[in-house]
């Protein structure tokens, strides 16, 4: 009989996009569960849900939802958060959230276990999972932080709709239909669904992830130099950012150059992210092989690739960086501080 320690664990947003990640994550890497309760809004309480061969019903989260719970995985957006999470806590959980709530909150960590898992321990109840996009270039980018220090970074991205939820998915696919079958195509949701004007995501490129800020940027965008400084734990490194929603399902691409502060030689560099945690380097020119969408989408790494020296900048670097957005993006980095949290609560 083993005695490992088993967790009473709630997911809230468990019928949504990156619930349904949550979940599989946590049968397949036999996550140490107790009790497992499910939490939506009321519209899908009353569904159910398979894990582990069970059906379980979803429940309507309210602030008595909490009671008993140890580890609570939030991605319900960021007020369902800012409601509920401070009740969990009450009731002694430990709280991973996937929304933008609590990131830039001096005390609550952002965590990225392959970069700063030394952080997590300075939580007050909440821990942050960054944004989807942050995730995989400073997933990418932390071992040459570490060996040559990073002074810019200039990204532009290439976003999968599933970053905009199930709803955005189910819109890219229904246009794709419309316009393929010669229908008017009837924009719902994209670029972001509070927002009056639509644009057509099918056959299309969207220059805007969430609302424009007073500065020119997206939210997105902001989200991803902001929360770069914070886990890279250096404010110094100029970040500056161009997202882009692409009709893609799964996977998010980003196109990045990085400024290094020392000369580097690019054959270290491939070696230095080809054995750095979570990260596979993909970058075989000649053989045409270079990180894809299709092939990161349900793989829980970041993959790397294309990289070549800036030609007119000696410690300027390109990089081709891809990763499951829904994976490495959100539920599997919280599914990877969960477990963190587990052995050490064991
Ligand atoms: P989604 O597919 O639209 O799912 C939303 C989930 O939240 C559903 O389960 C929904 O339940 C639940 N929900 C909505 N309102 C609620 C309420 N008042 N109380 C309890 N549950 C409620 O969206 P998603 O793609 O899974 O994303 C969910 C959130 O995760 C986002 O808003 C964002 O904050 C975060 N997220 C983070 C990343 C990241 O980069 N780390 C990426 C994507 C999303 P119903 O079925 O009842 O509506
Ligand atoms: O659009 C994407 O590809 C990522 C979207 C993330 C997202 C969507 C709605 C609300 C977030 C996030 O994680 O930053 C939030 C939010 O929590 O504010």
């Amino acid at each position: 009989m083993s005695n490992q320690k088993l967790f009473n664990v709630a997911v809230v947003g468990a019928t949504g996009a990156v619930g349904e990640q949550i979940i599989g994550l946590l049968e397949r890497r036999n996550f140490p569960i107790a009790e497992l309760k499910l939490l939506s809004s009321a519209r899908s309480a009353g569904t159910k849900l398979k894990f582990k061969g069970k059906e379980l019903t979803v429940e309507e989260a309210t602030p008595d939802s909490f009671k008993g719970i140890e580890i609570a995985l939030f991605s319900a957006g960021g007020d369902v958060t800012k409601a509920l999470a401070p009740h969990a806590v009450e009731h002694g959980a430990v709280c991973i959230d996937n929304t933008n709530a609590y990131r830039m909150d001096p005390d609550t960590p952002l965590i990225v276990p392959e970069v700063n898992i030394d952080k997590v321990s300075e939580h007050r109840g909440i821990i942050a999972n960054p944004n989807c996009s942050t995730i995989q270039m400073v997933t990418a980018l932390k071992p040459l932080q570490d060996r040559y220090g990073i002074a810019r970074i200039i990204v532009s991205t290439y976003q999968a709709v599933s970053g905009a939820g199930s709803r955005a998915i189910d819109e890219m696919l229904r246009q794709t239909r419309e316009a393929l079958a010669g229908n008017e195509v009837v924009p719902d949701i994209l670029p972001v669904g509070s927002l009056p004007v639509k644009h057509q995501i099918a056959f299309n490129a969207i220059p805007q992830i969430d609302k424009f800020q007073d500065n020119g940027y997206t939210l997105e965008e902001m989200k991803m130099v902001r929360e770069t400084k914070k886990i890279m734990g250096d404010e110094s490194i100029d970040v500056t950012a161009t997202c882009v929603r692409i009709p893609v399902v799964y996977g998010h691409s980003e196109s990045v150059y990085v400024e290094l502060k020392q000369d580097y030689e690019l054959e270290d560099v491939k070696k230095l992210i080809a054995e750095s945690p979570g990260v596979v380097l993909v970058d075989d020119p000649a053989g045409q092989r270079y990180p894809l969408a299709t092939e990161a989408a349900g793989q829980p790494d970041v993959f790397v690739g294309r990289l070549r020296r800036d030609l007119g900048h000696a410690r300027g670097l390109n990089l081709w960086i891809v990763s499951d957005n829904l994976l490495k993006g959100a539920a599997w980095n919280a599914v990877q501080i969960a477990e963190y949290i587990a052995i050490e609560n064991e």
